[in-house]
Protein backbone atom coordinates (compact mmCIF):
# COMPACT_ATOMS: atom_id res chain seq x y z
CA UNK A 1 0.00 0.00 0.00
CA UNK A 2 1.40 3.57 -0.76
CA UNK A 3 0.22 6.64 1.04
CA UNK A 4 0.90 10.35 -0.50
CA UNK A 5 -0.47 13.72 0.24
CA UNK A 6 -1.66 16.00 -2.65
CA UNK A 7 -2.05 19.51 -2.04
CA UNK A 8 -3.86 21.79 -4.12
CA UNK A 9 -5.90 24.87 -4.16
CA UNK A 10 -9.48 23.26 -4.23
CA UNK A 11 -10.33 19.50 -3.23
CA UNK A 12 -10.98 18.56 -6.88
CA UNK A 13 -7.84 19.48 -8.42
CA UNK A 14 -5.86 17.19 -5.14
CA UNK A 15 -8.20 14.84 -5.92
CA UNK A 16 -7.05 14.46 -9.23
CA UNK A 17 -3.24 15.41 -8.81
CA UNK A 18 -3.77 12.10 -6.51
CA UNK A 19 -5.80 10.11 -9.13
CA UNK A 20 -2.99 11.31 -12.05
CA UNK A 21 -0.21 10.07 -9.94
CA UNK A 22 -1.39 6.81 -8.33
CA UNK A 23 -4.24 6.21 -11.23
CA UNK A 24 -7.86 5.57 -11.14
CA UNK A 25 -7.82 3.11 -8.25
CA UNK A 26 -6.25 5.06 -5.98
CA UNK A 27 -8.49 5.80 -2.76
CA UNK A 28 -9.23 8.67 -0.56
CA UNK A 29 -8.16 8.56 3.02
CA UNK A 30 -8.55 12.10 3.97
CA UNK A 31 -8.82 15.71 2.90
CA UNK A 32 -8.01 18.57 4.95
CA UNK A 33 -8.31 21.33 3.89
CA UNK A 34 -5.70 23.92 5.95
CA UNK A 35 -5.87 27.43 6.54
CA UNK A 36 -2.58 29.18 6.70
CA UNK A 37 -1.17 30.42 10.40
CA UNK A 38 1.25 32.49 11.70
CA UNK A 39 2.09 36.24 11.30
CA UNK A 40 2.10 36.05 7.08
CA UNK A 41 -1.13 34.06 6.46
CA UNK A 42 -2.41 37.12 5.06
CA UNK A 43 0.21 36.59 2.30
CA UNK A 44 -0.57 32.54 1.91
CA UNK A 45 -3.84 31.04 0.74
CA UNK A 46 -5.74 28.11 2.13
CA UNK A 47 -5.20 24.92 0.45
CA UNK A 48 -6.35 21.49 0.75
CA UNK A 49 -4.85 18.25 0.97
CA UNK A 50 -5.81 14.82 -0.32
CA UNK A 51 -4.50 11.85 1.37
CA UNK A 52 -4.53 9.09 -0.97
CA UNK A 53 -3.69 5.25 -0.91
CA UNK A 54 -2.77 2.51 -3.57
CA UNK A 55 -2.82 -1.05 -2.87
CA UNK A 56 0.73 -1.86 -4.35
CA UNK A 57 -0.59 -5.19 -5.87
CA UNK A 58 -2.64 -2.93 -7.85
CA UNK A 59 -0.22 -0.39 -9.02
CA UNK A 60 1.63 -2.98 -10.48
CA UNK A 61 -1.11 -4.35 -12.57
CA UNK A 62 -2.56 -2.09 -15.59
CA UNK A 63 -4.43 1.02 -13.80
CA UNK A 64 -7.88 0.14 -15.34
CA UNK A 65 -7.82 -2.76 -13.90
CA UNK A 66 -10.16 -3.50 -10.69
CA UNK A 67 -9.50 -4.09 -7.46
CA UNK A 68 -9.73 -7.65 -6.35
CA UNK A 69 -9.86 -9.32 -2.62
CA UNK A 70 -7.17 -11.35 -3.50
CA UNK A 71 -8.21 -15.21 -2.34
CA UNK A 72 -4.45 -15.36 -0.88
CA UNK A 73 -4.12 -18.23 1.53
CA UNK A 74 -4.05 -17.09 5.35
CA UNK A 75 -1.14 -18.28 7.52
CA UNK A 76 -1.83 -17.98 11.27
CA UNK A 77 0.60 -15.17 12.18
CA UNK A 78 3.75 -16.49 12.90
CA UNK A 79 5.07 -16.01 16.04
CA UNK A 80 7.86 -12.87 16.32
CA UNK A 81 11.26 -13.19 16.80
CA UNK A 82 11.84 -11.72 20.31
CA UNK A 83 13.27 -8.01 19.22
CA UNK A 84 12.31 -5.97 22.42
CA UNK A 85 12.84 -2.70 21.54
CA UNK A 86 11.48 -2.65 17.86
CA UNK A 87 8.32 -4.34 19.69
CA UNK A 88 8.13 -2.20 22.48
CA UNK A 89 8.58 1.38 20.10
CA UNK A 90 5.91 -0.16 17.80
CA UNK A 91 3.82 -0.89 21.41
CA UNK A 92 4.52 2.67 21.79
CA UNK A 93 3.43 4.13 17.84
CA UNK A 94 0.39 1.69 18.55
CA UNK A 95 -0.14 3.37 22.15
CA UNK A 96 -0.20 6.60 20.57
CA UNK A 97 -2.12 6.14 17.83
CA UNK A 98 -5.32 4.79 20.61
CA UNK A 99 -4.74 7.87 22.31
CA UNK A 100 -4.87 9.77 19.43
CA UNK A 101 -8.12 7.89 18.06
CA UNK A 102 -9.77 8.41 21.53
CA UNK A 103 -9.26 11.89 22.00
CA UNK A 104 -11.01 12.31 18.42
CA UNK A 105 -13.78 9.96 19.47
CA UNK A 106 -14.25 11.42 22.11
CA UNK A 107 -14.13 15.35 21.09
CA UNK A 108 -16.24 14.82 18.38
CA UNK A 109 -18.66 12.84 16.81
CA UNK A 110 -18.93 10.03 18.89
CA UNK A 111 -19.90 12.15 21.73
CA UNK A 112 -22.06 13.90 19.35
CA UNK A 113 -24.16 10.71 18.83
CA UNK A 114 -24.48 9.50 22.73
CA UNK A 115 -25.82 13.35 23.46
CA UNK A 116 -28.51 12.19 20.73
CA UNK A 117 -27.86 14.88 19.08
CA UNK A 118 -26.33 13.80 15.61
CA UNK A 119 -27.88 10.58 13.37
CA UNK A 120 -26.79 9.48 10.39
CA UNK A 121 -23.83 11.66 9.85
CA UNK A 122 -22.94 11.51 13.48
CA UNK A 123 -20.74 8.50 12.43
CA UNK A 124 -16.67 9.82 12.35
CA UNK A 125 -15.87 9.61 9.52
CA UNK A 126 -12.17 7.45 9.76
CA UNK A 127 -10.52 9.03 6.81
CA UNK A 128 -9.91 11.62 9.16
CA UNK A 129 -8.77 9.54 11.72
CA UNK A 130 -6.84 7.07 9.12
CA UNK A 131 -5.57 10.35 7.73
CA UNK A 132 -4.20 11.27 11.31
CA UNK A 133 -2.47 7.64 11.87
CA UNK A 134 -0.50 8.90 8.79
CA UNK A 135 0.18 12.06 10.09
CA UNK A 136 1.25 11.28 13.50
CA UNK A 137 3.50 8.58 12.50
CA UNK A 138 5.07 10.13 9.66
CA UNK A 139 8.26 11.42 10.62
CA UNK A 140 8.51 8.10 13.37
CA UNK A 141 7.91 5.80 10.35
CA UNK A 142 10.47 7.59 7.91
CA UNK A 143 13.06 6.95 10.97
CA UNK A 144 12.51 3.46 10.45
CA UNK A 145 12.53 3.20 6.92
CA UNK A 146 16.08 4.52 6.64
CA UNK A 147 16.92 1.70 9.46
CA UNK A 148 14.44 -1.01 8.03
CA UNK A 149 16.88 -2.23 4.92
CA UNK A 150 19.84 -3.54 7.08
CA UNK A 151 19.24 -6.99 6.72
CA UNK A 152 16.15 -9.12 5.83
CA UNK A 153 15.55 -11.04 8.85
CA UNK A 154 15.23 -7.50 10.49
CA UNK A 155 12.37 -6.69 8.16
CA UNK A 156 10.59 -9.60 8.49
CA UNK A 157 10.47 -9.27 12.71
CA UNK A 158 9.51 -5.66 12.21
CA UNK A 159 6.23 -6.77 9.57
CA UNK A 160 5.41 -9.32 12.04
CA UNK A 161 5.76 -7.31 15.58
CA UNK A 162 3.46 -4.79 13.70
CA UNK A 163 1.28 -7.17 12.54
CA UNK A 164 1.15 -8.98 15.98
CA UNK A 165 0.19 -5.55 17.42
CA UNK A 166 -2.71 -4.90 14.62
CA UNK A 167 -3.41 -8.76 15.90
CA UNK A 168 -3.95 -7.99 19.50
CA UNK A 169 -5.70 -4.71 18.78
CA UNK A 170 -8.47 -6.59 16.08
CA UNK A 171 -9.11 -9.42 18.80
CA UNK A 172 -9.44 -6.87 21.90
CA UNK A 173 -12.30 -5.73 19.71
CA UNK A 174 -13.71 -9.46 19.67
CA UNK A 175 -13.13 -10.24 15.72
CA UNK A 176 -12.68 -13.84 15.95
CA UNK A 177 -9.62 -15.13 15.85
CA UNK A 178 -9.84 -16.93 12.59
CA UNK A 179 -11.13 -14.00 10.72
CA UNK A 180 -7.88 -11.71 12.31
CA UNK A 181 -5.81 -14.57 11.06
CA UNK A 182 -7.23 -14.14 7.69
CA UNK A 183 -6.76 -10.47 7.77
CA UNK A 184 -3.19 -10.53 8.58
CA UNK A 185 -2.07 -13.62 6.43
CA UNK A 186 -3.45 -11.67 3.32
CA UNK A 187 -1.91 -8.29 4.33
CA UNK A 188 1.66 -10.34 5.10
CA UNK A 189 1.36 -11.80 2.12
CA UNK A 190 0.83 -8.99 -0.01
CA UNK A 191 2.60 -6.12 1.58
CA UNK A 192 6.29 -5.27 1.27
CA UNK A 193 8.74 -7.00 4.32
CA UNK A 194 9.97 -3.26 5.00
CA UNK A 195 6.68 -1.51 5.02
CA UNK A 196 5.87 1.44 7.72
CA UNK A 197 3.62 1.19 9.96
CA UNK A 198 1.28 3.68 8.91
CA UNK A 199 1.23 1.97 5.49
CA UNK A 200 0.61 -1.15 7.35
CA UNK A 201 -2.08 0.31 9.39
CA UNK A 202 -3.16 1.60 6.14
CA UNK A 203 -4.03 -1.28 4.26
CA UNK A 204 -5.39 -3.35 7.15
CA UNK A 205 -8.07 -0.72 7.29
CA UNK A 206 -8.72 -0.80 3.12
CA UNK A 207 -9.02 -4.64 3.47
CA UNK A 208 -11.40 -3.99 6.34
CA UNK A 209 -13.23 -2.10 4.31
CA UNK A 210 -13.70 -4.36 1.67
CA UNK A 211 -14.17 -7.47 3.65
CA UNK A 212 -17.26 -5.46 5.24
CA UNK A 213 -18.43 -4.40 1.74
CA UNK A 214 -21.00 -1.55 0.79
CA UNK A 215 -23.98 -1.54 2.59
CA UNK A 216 -27.33 -2.69 1.19
CA UNK A 217 -30.26 -0.76 1.40
CA UNK A 218 -34.03 -1.25 1.29
CA UNK A 219 -34.84 -0.47 -2.67
CA UNK A 220 -38.41 -0.08 -4.46
CA UNK A 221 -39.26 -1.56 -7.13
CA UNK A 222 -40.54 0.02 -10.22
CA UNK A 223 -44.35 -0.31 -10.72
CA UNK A 224 -44.13 -3.01 -8.10
CA UNK A 225 -44.80 -3.08 -3.96
CA UNK A 226 -42.16 -4.46 -2.13
CA UNK A 227 -42.64 -6.11 0.74
CA UNK A 228 -40.18 -5.62 3.07
CA UNK A 229 -39.49 -8.04 6.16
CA UNK A 230 -38.02 -7.61 9.61
CA UNK A 231 -36.92 -10.61 11.54
CA UNK A 232 -35.68 -11.45 14.73
CA UNK A 233 -35.49 -12.30 18.26
CA UNK A 234 -37.06 -11.08 20.62
CA UNK A 235 -36.77 -7.48 21.73
CA UNK A 236 -33.85 -6.53 19.02
CA UNK A 237 -35.74 -3.46 18.44
CA UNK A 238 -37.23 -4.95 14.89
CA UNK A 239 -40.34 -2.41 15.82
CA UNK A 240 -38.56 0.71 16.41
CA UNK A 241 -35.88 0.43 13.35
CA UNK A 242 -39.27 -0.02 11.34
CA UNK A 243 -40.58 3.09 12.83
CA UNK A 244 -37.27 4.46 12.25
CA UNK A 245 -37.34 3.81 8.36
CA UNK A 246 -41.15 4.63 8.08
CA UNK A 247 -40.33 7.92 9.17
CA UNK A 248 -37.06 8.59 6.82
CA UNK A 249 -38.96 6.90 4.17
CA UNK A 250 -42.27 8.80 4.41
CA UNK A 251 -40.63 12.46 5.87
CA UNK A 252 -37.16 12.68 4.21
CA UNK A 253 -38.21 10.65 1.05
CA UNK A 254 -42.24 11.44 0.56
CA UNK A 255 -42.15 7.57 -0.56
CA UNK A 256 -46.08 5.69 -0.71
CA UNK A 257 -45.39 3.71 2.35
CA UNK A 258 -47.87 1.11 3.98
CA UNK A 259 -46.96 -1.18 7.57
CA UNK A 260 -48.23 -4.49 7.91
CA UNK A 261 -47.99 -6.51 11.32
CA UNK A 262 -47.88 -9.80 12.18
CA UNK A 263 -46.73 -9.76 15.55
CA UNK A 264 -50.20 -10.42 17.47
CA UNK A 265 -48.26 -12.59 19.59
CA UNK A 266 -47.90 -10.19 22.54
CA UNK A 267 -51.25 -7.53 23.09
CA UNK A 268 -49.33 -4.67 23.28
CA UNK A 269 -47.35 -5.41 19.99
CA UNK A 270 -50.02 -4.19 17.08
CA UNK A 271 -50.55 -0.82 19.54
CA UNK A 272 -46.76 -0.09 19.57
CA UNK A 273 -46.33 -0.19 15.72
CA UNK A 274 -50.29 1.56 15.46
CA UNK A 275 -48.90 4.74 17.63
CA UNK A 276 -45.74 4.84 14.99
CA UNK A 277 -48.48 4.88 12.34
CA UNK A 278 -50.49 7.35 13.80
CA UNK A 279 -47.92 9.53 14.35
CA UNK A 280 -46.42 9.13 10.93
CA UNK A 281 -49.83 8.91 9.24
CA UNK A 282 -49.14 5.51 7.55
CA UNK A 283 -51.93 3.18 7.21
CA UNK A 284 -51.09 -0.31 8.92
CA UNK A 285 -52.71 -3.75 8.26
CA UNK A 286 -52.63 -6.71 10.45
CA UNK A 287 -52.43 -10.37 9.47
CA UNK A 288 -52.90 -12.84 11.96
CA UNK A 289 -51.83 -15.71 9.84
CA UNK A 290 -49.39 -16.10 6.25
CA UNK A 291 -52.87 -17.25 4.88
CA UNK A 292 -53.96 -14.05 5.75
CA UNK A 293 -51.08 -12.17 3.83
CA UNK A 294 -53.06 -13.01 0.24
CA UNK A 295 -56.26 -11.30 1.53
CA UNK A 296 -53.91 -8.21 2.73
CA UNK A 297 -51.95 -8.15 -0.56
CA UNK A 298 -55.19 -6.97 -2.41
CA UNK A 299 -55.31 -3.27 -0.70
CA UNK A 300 -51.35 -3.28 0.23
CA UNK A 301 -50.71 -3.64 -3.76
CA UNK A 302 -51.38 0.32 -4.16
CA UNK A 303 -47.92 1.19 -1.80
CA UNK A 304 -44.30 1.43 -3.31
CA UNK A 305 -42.79 -0.23 0.14
CA UNK A 306 -44.86 -2.32 2.73
CA UNK A 307 -42.59 -2.52 5.91
CA UNK A 308 -43.85 -5.76 7.50
CA UNK A 309 -42.89 -6.32 11.29
CA UNK A 310 -42.84 -10.22 12.34
CA UNK A 311 -43.35 -11.43 16.68
CA UNK A 312 -39.60 -11.92 18.37
CA UNK A 313 -38.76 -15.51 17.37
CA UNK A 314 -36.73 -17.78 19.21
CA UNK A 315 -34.30 -19.66 16.77
CA UNK A 316 -34.60 -22.55 19.43
CA UNK A 317 -38.79 -23.19 18.47
CA UNK A 318 -39.03 -24.79 15.50
CA UNK A 319 -42.29 -24.69 15.05
CA UNK A 320 -42.24 -20.56 15.12
CA UNK A 321 -39.47 -20.64 12.62
CA UNK A 322 -41.72 -22.73 10.17
CA UNK A 323 -44.29 -19.91 10.91
CA UNK A 324 -42.11 -17.26 9.72
CA UNK A 325 -41.18 -19.19 6.81
CA UNK A 326 -44.68 -19.79 5.53
CA UNK A 327 -45.03 -15.91 6.49
CA UNK A 328 -42.05 -15.01 4.21
CA UNK A 329 -43.11 -17.34 1.35
CA UNK A 330 -46.33 -15.43 1.31
CA UNK A 331 -44.89 -12.89 -0.98
CA UNK A 332 -43.34 -13.97 -4.09
CA UNK A 333 -39.02 -13.53 -3.52
CA UNK A 334 -38.88 -11.29 -6.46
CA UNK A 335 -41.40 -8.91 -4.60
CA UNK A 336 -39.81 -9.20 -0.79
CA UNK A 337 -36.92 -8.26 0.86
CA UNK A 338 -35.64 -9.72 4.35
CA UNK A 339 -34.00 -8.19 7.08
CA UNK A 340 -32.51 -10.23 10.20
CA UNK A 341 -32.15 -7.60 12.81
CA UNK A 342 -29.87 -8.63 15.48
CA UNK A 343 -28.31 -6.46 18.53
CA UNK A 344 -25.06 -5.55 18.43
CA UNK A 345 -24.82 -6.20 22.48
CA UNK A 346 -25.74 -10.61 22.44
CA UNK A 347 -22.84 -12.39 22.98
CA UNK A 348 -21.19 -14.25 19.79
CA UNK A 349 -22.11 -17.40 20.27
CA UNK A 350 -26.10 -16.88 20.38
CA UNK A 351 -25.62 -14.75 17.44
CA UNK A 352 -23.96 -17.21 15.45
CA UNK A 353 -26.46 -19.77 15.78
CA UNK A 354 -29.66 -17.18 15.23
CA UNK A 355 -27.80 -15.94 12.25
CA UNK A 356 -27.41 -20.22 11.13
CA UNK A 357 -30.94 -20.52 12.06
CA UNK A 358 -32.50 -18.07 10.28
CA UNK A 359 -30.89 -18.60 7.23
CA UNK A 360 -32.92 -21.45 7.02
CA UNK A 361 -35.64 -19.21 7.00
CA UNK A 362 -35.17 -17.03 4.23
CA UNK A 363 -31.87 -14.89 2.15
CA UNK A 364 -31.68 -11.86 4.69
CA UNK A 365 -29.50 -8.86 4.92
CA UNK A 366 -28.77 -7.80 8.31
CA UNK A 367 -29.33 -5.20 10.65
CA UNK A 368 -27.49 -4.12 14.13
CA UNK A 369 -29.15 -2.51 16.43
CA UNK A 370 -28.27 -0.99 20.35
CA UNK A 371 -24.76 -0.33 18.56
CA UNK A 372 -25.16 2.37 21.39
CA UNK A 373 -24.86 -0.51 24.06
CA UNK A 374 -21.88 -2.23 23.29
CA UNK A 375 -17.68 -1.03 23.15
CA UNK A 376 -16.43 -3.79 20.82
CA UNK A 377 -18.79 -4.30 17.38
CA UNK A 378 -16.61 -6.88 16.44
CA UNK A 379 -19.41 -9.33 16.25
CA UNK A 380 -20.96 -7.19 13.59
CA UNK A 381 -17.67 -8.26 11.53
CA UNK A 382 -18.07 -11.75 12.44
CA UNK A 383 -21.26 -12.34 11.73
CA UNK A 384 -21.03 -10.49 8.32
CA UNK A 385 -17.91 -13.33 7.54
CA UNK A 386 -19.62 -16.09 9.23
CA UNK A 387 -23.45 -15.54 6.91
CA UNK A 388 -21.87 -13.66 3.95
CA UNK A 389 -24.71 -11.12 3.97
CA UNK A 390 -24.50 -8.29 3.30
CA UNK A 391 -25.14 -5.10 6.13
CA UNK A 392 -27.54 -2.47 5.43
CA UNK A 393 -28.86 -0.13 8.76
CA UNK A 394 -27.44 0.13 11.89
CA UNK A 395 -28.93 1.73 15.18
CA UNK A 396 -27.80 3.40 17.67
CA UNK A 397 -30.38 4.31 20.36
CA UNK A 398 -34.01 4.56 21.42
CA UNK A 399 -34.82 7.60 19.47
CA UNK A 400 -37.10 7.42 16.65
CA UNK A 401 -36.54 8.17 13.19
CA UNK A 402 -32.90 9.74 14.46
CA UNK A 403 -30.92 6.82 15.76
CA UNK A 404 -30.42 4.79 12.41
CA UNK A 405 -27.82 5.37 9.82
CA UNK A 406 -27.25 3.04 6.95
CA UNK A 407 -23.92 0.98 7.84
CA UNK A 408 -21.01 3.36 7.88
CA UNK A 409 -18.31 0.39 6.61
CA UNK A 410 -15.37 3.06 6.82
CA UNK A 411 -16.34 3.87 10.78
CA UNK A 412 -16.48 -0.01 11.57
CA UNK A 413 -13.46 -0.92 10.20
CA UNK A 414 -11.61 1.89 12.08
CA UNK A 415 -13.41 1.61 15.35
CA UNK A 416 -12.46 -2.07 14.91
CA UNK A 417 -8.56 -0.70 14.46
CA UNK A 418 -8.65 1.64 17.82
N1 LIG B 1 -30.16 1.43 23.25
C1 LIG B 1 -30.91 1.09 22.23
N2 LIG B 1 -32.16 0.61 22.43
C2 LIG B 1 -32.89 0.28 21.35
C3 LIG B 1 -32.40 0.39 20.04
N3 LIG B 1 -33.37 -0.05 19.19
C4 LIG B 1 -34.41 -0.41 19.97
N4 LIG B 1 -34.13 -0.21 21.26
C5 LIG B 1 -34.97 -0.48 22.43
O1 LIG B 1 -35.13 -1.89 22.58
C6 LIG B 1 -36.39 -2.16 23.16
C7 LIG B 1 -37.13 -3.18 22.33
O2 LIG B 1 -37.46 -2.58 21.08
P1 LIG B 1 -38.59 -3.16 20.13
O3 LIG B 1 -38.56 -2.34 18.88
O4 LIG B 1 -39.90 -3.25 20.82
O5 LIG B 1 -38.01 -4.61 19.87
P2 LIG B 1 -38.69 -5.78 19.03
O6 LIG B 1 -37.59 -6.52 18.39
O7 LIG B 1 -39.75 -5.24 18.15
O8 LIG B 1 -39.33 -6.64 20.22
P3 LIG B 1 -40.41 -7.82 20.08
O9 LIG B 1 -41.47 -7.33 19.16
O10 LIG B 1 -40.90 -8.02 21.47
O11 LIG B 1 -39.70 -9.00 19.57
C8 LIG B 1 -37.12 -0.83 23.27
O12 LIG B 1 -36.97 -0.35 24.57
C9 LIG B 1 -36.38 0.06 22.28
O13 LIG B 1 -36.45 1.43 22.61
C10 LIG B 1 -31.06 0.89 19.84
O14 LIG B 1 -30.52 1.01 18.74
N5 LIG B 1 -30.37 1.22 20.98
MG1 LIG C 1 -41.77 -5.70 18.01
Amino acid sequence: MIIKKFKAETEKDAILLAKEELGGDAVVMNIKTTTPKGFFRFLRKPYVEVTAAIDENIESKPKTEPVTEGAVPKPALKPVPPVANEVSAIEKKLNDLQGLLEKQLNDSKIKEIRDGSKAAEAVVKPSEIIGDFSDSLEADAHAEATQADKNQDKKESKLNACMQLIYKQLLSNEVDEKYVNEITGEIENSIKKDAQLDRILGAVYQKLVLKLGQPSLIEAAPGKTKYVFFLGPTGVGKTTTIAKIASSFKIKEKRNIGLLTADTYRIAAVEQLRTYANILGIPLSVVYSASEIQEARKDLDRYEIVLVDTAGRSDKNIEQIDELKRLISAVPEEDREVYLVLSATTKYGDLMRIAETYKEVADYKLIFTKVDETGTIGNIYNILMQTGASLSYVTFGQNVPDDISAADTQAIAKQLLS
